[in-house]
């Protein structure tokens, strides 16, 4: 069945970043004009909420699809039904790795688009995540400040993140990961290739320098621009229902999923869909 976009509604949720879509069933198959509509929310709204939709593996696999081709991550198995979704299930044993703010897979050339994550499993409170707009965090800058990020650019890297438990153990599986995904250069300004606006690109799970200056000067500027980056007026906090949906440009954005509910239980489904390389104001 093809679903049209004409009772589909978009409600802003911050100024900076967030909105609610309604009236759009993400379990038919989408018509192209709903698509469009829906990418330029994601574009503008950085963040955009699909409540109460209960897809399954393989409809947001073919959701996500619409959007590039799924990321297929070194050391996160894909669930059986479907390549390309992963799923997140911590555990007391193997606490999650994500209660840290970050943009998702920068280690590699082209890092993800977005990606589409959908609530399977909830605890009875908490488990909420947040995101938070590089674009408006840039923006908040000084015009001076501003200047100096835009010519620099940094390293970001596979292993400044990725620890023996988030391969479960497996020291092999682990290292050949680590030297197929050697660190790569971004630029620490990057222009949106939809929107031509600026935002800073750098993260605190795996920025490990900027290339340009010395070490300390490195940490400080980083440890600076990963504080501002959460400036609450930049973010946006979701309280999950089973069966939300979130889709978030990763151009624009890092996310932090709150680690406050364990040893109860929380299960995600998440997919990355694969986007460009990164480009900066200033020609390389
Ligand atoms: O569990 C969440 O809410 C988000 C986890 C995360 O960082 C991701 O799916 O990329
Ligand atoms: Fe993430």
């Amino acid at each position: 069945m093809s679903a049209g976009s004409t009772d589909m509604s978009i409600r802003p949720l911050t100024p900076a970043i967030g909105a609610v879509i309604e009236g759009v069933n993400l379990r038919h198959d989408l018509d192209k004009t709903t698509l469009d509509r829906i990418h330029q929310a994601l574009v503008t709204h950085k963040v955009i909420f699909f409540p109460r939709q209960s897809i399954s593996p393989e409809q947001q696999r073919s959701f996500a699809l619409h959007f590039g081709e799924l990321h297929i991550h070194p050391i996160m198995p894909s669930i059986k039904e479907a390549a390309g979704i992963i799923e997140l299930a911590p555990t007391t044993d193997n606490p999650p790795g994500t209660d840290i703010w970050h943009t998702d897979v920068t280690f590699i050339k082209k890092p993800p688009m977005g990606a589409v994550l959908v609530a399977k499993v909830l605890p009875p409170c908490g488990g909420d995540t947040c995101w938070s707009s590089n674009i408006a965090a840039y923006n908040a800058l000084s015009e001076p400040f501003r200047c100096f990020l835009d010519g620099l650019t940094a390293l970001h890297d596979f292993k400044h993140a990725f620890k023996l438990e988030d391969a479960h153990g497996d020291e092999q599986k682990l290292s050949q990961a680590t030297e197929k995904n050697p660190p790569v250069v971004h630029p620490v300004v990057r222009v949106h290739p939809v929107t031509g606006q600026k935002g800073l690109f750098v993260n605190r799970a795996f920025t490990s320098r900027i290339v340009e200056l010395s070490k300390l000067e490195s940490d400080t500027v980083l440890q600076y621009l990963f504080l501002h980056c959460t400036k609450p007026e930049f973010t946006v906090r979701w309280k999950w229902s089973v069966g939300d949906v979130a889709f978030w440009d990763n151009r624009s954005t890092q996310h932090y999923a709150l680690n406050d509910y364990l040893p109860l239980g929380r299960i995600m489904h998440r997919a990355a869909i694969l986007g460009d390389e990164p480009r900066g104001p200033v020609p390389a």
